[in-house]
């Protein structure tokens, strides 16, 4: 299917504009406002496998995936049907249905290291709950988390490096307290010795240590070699609960995500987006000594209104079985369809002049607008944004519709294909000559 994409966004200005009155930045989550690329976001109607339609009638070939669920492409038609069944038989009850386990059981043959779990409506609630979990096991206070790794907006995770790795770190968004964000550590990614240094200032405070196993919220950082399973050794000596958060890379890295890919053996795991297959679902879970500690067993309290939606399960089912059925095809497939993408994308940068580096595990991938290699926040942040920005805008002209941000990760589904990848490459290679003019321009 081409791609057919007008000048027009009157209609997507006109609801941008109505959307104003009734959200701060007429957006519901501040990255789809498009601040960090300029321009003005389309407003989406429709999906429908790689493609997504805006109010204009302008088609794009989509490679944010509503932020990675969409691994099976849009309007998946088992999980549309599965959605619509559930539907009829109401949205919701506040009590437990057998959907819940259905779901619980293909999770846990993912995730072996997830002997029980608990179901809530968001990433944020997963790992926010978690954390509350470890404290709670283990009767201390202090988490570490990493630089450019995103877990959600729970207050003690919105927290920025303080001056040294040994020392707590700062709030990293307003209405943060001190208070809370002192009870964090926020280290540089892919780097032992600050762990280690971390632990040996703080000798029985450090309740966890929560990641990104491969980072996605700093665009793509996979981990180096040793790094993950150096984290368990550490954790286990000192008696600190490693938590993985997976929201984005469970099921998309693999079927059972880091966890599988590096073999890990974590405390907890959290998932969310892809186990939802696009609606509100986030998940924690892990070893049943420390599950078992939450309400009601236990004295950890924790819940959610629509947690276990009986319509989220049956997306999440349809979406699972289906990846559980077809794992040797799909991910395959994908890690295929995702290099050439990546690597073709990245041949037209070298052949237009443009510094660029590629950071992919499979079917999740950042082009960096640096000419260095990026192992962690800092790296990540020398490149040029405001080149990305120009690369998004044009790649959005051609309908190409990449994360409106450098710092976001790439996602492409089973419905992406040749003519997808083709027309991307063809994109890019019109996209770099006018980044190269315009750099040309401001020279
Ligand atoms: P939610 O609360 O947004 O469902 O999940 C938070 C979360 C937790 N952990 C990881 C690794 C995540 O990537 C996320 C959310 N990801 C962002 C995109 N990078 C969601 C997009 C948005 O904020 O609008």
């Amino acid at each position: 299917m081409s791609t057919q994409v007008s000048s027009s966004k009157t209609q997507s200005q006109a609801l941008q504009q109505r959307a104003e009155r009734y959200f701060p930045g007429g957006v519901n989550s501040p990255v789809r406002a498009f601040r960090a690329v300029g321009g003005n976001p389309p407003f989406v109607v429709s999906g429908e496998g790689a493609y997504l339609t805006d109010a204009d009638g302008n088609r794009y070939i989509d490679y944010f995936g509503s932020w990675g669920p969409m691994i099976l492409g849009h309007a998946f038609p088992p999980a549309v049907e599965a959605i619509q069944q559930a539907a009829t038989r109401s949205s919701s009850f506040g009590a437990s249905t057998a959907a819940e386990a259905d779901l619980a059981e293909r999770i846990v043959a993912c995730y072996p290291a997830i002997q029980k779990l608990r179901f809530v409506s968001s990433g944020t609630e997963a790992t926010m709950s978690a954390i509350r979990l470890a404290r709670a096991a283990t009767g201390r206070n202090v988490v570490i988390k990493f630089e450019g790794c995103y877990h959600g907006h729970a207050d003690g995770l919105l927290v920025k490096a303080g001056s040294g790795v040994a020392t707590f770190g700062i709030p990293g968004s307003a209405g943060v307290p001190d208070a809370v964000a002192h009870l964090t550590l926020a280290l540089p990614y892919n780097d032992l010795l600050a762990v280690e240094a971390a632990f040996a200032a703080h000798p029985g405070e450090i309740a966890g240590v929560i990641l990104e196993p491969i980072v996605g919220n700093a665009g793509c950082i996979p981990p180096g070699e040793g790094y993950l399973q150096g984290l368990r050794t550490i954790t286990r000596r000192e008696g600190a609960l490693l938590i993985v958060d997976e929201v984005m890379t469970g099921f998309r890295v693999a079927l059972g995500g880091a966890t599988e890919l590096y073999q890990l053996d974590p405390d907890l795991i959290t998932l969310g987006k892809i186990a939802g297959g696009g609606l509100p679902v986030g998940v924690f879970g892990g070893k049943r000594e420390w599950m078992d500690m939450l309400a009601p067993l236990g004295p950890v309290y924790q819940a959610g209104t629509l947690s276990g939606n009986p319509l989220a399960m049956a997306a999440g089912i349809a979406t699972i079985r289906h990846l559980q059925e077809h794992a040797a095809q799909i991910y395959p497939y994908l890690e295929r369809t995702a290099k050439s993408v990546a690597e073709g994308v990245a041949a037209e940068a070298v052949s237009a002049g443009i510094p660029l580096t590629a950071n992919r595990v499979g079917a999740m991938w950042t082009w960096f607008f640096t000419a260095s290699p990026v192992k962690d926040y800092d790296d990540a942040a020398r490149s040029d944004t405001a080149a990305f920005g120009r690369f998004h805008n044009a790649m959005l002209q051609q309908g190409v519709w990449l994360p409106p941000s450098q710092f976001e990760a790439a996602f492409l589904s089973t419905a992406h294909g040749e003519p997808e990848v083709s027309a991307t490459i063809a994109a890019a290679r019109e996209a770099f000559t006018r980044v190269a003019e315009s750099e040309q321009r401001l020279r």
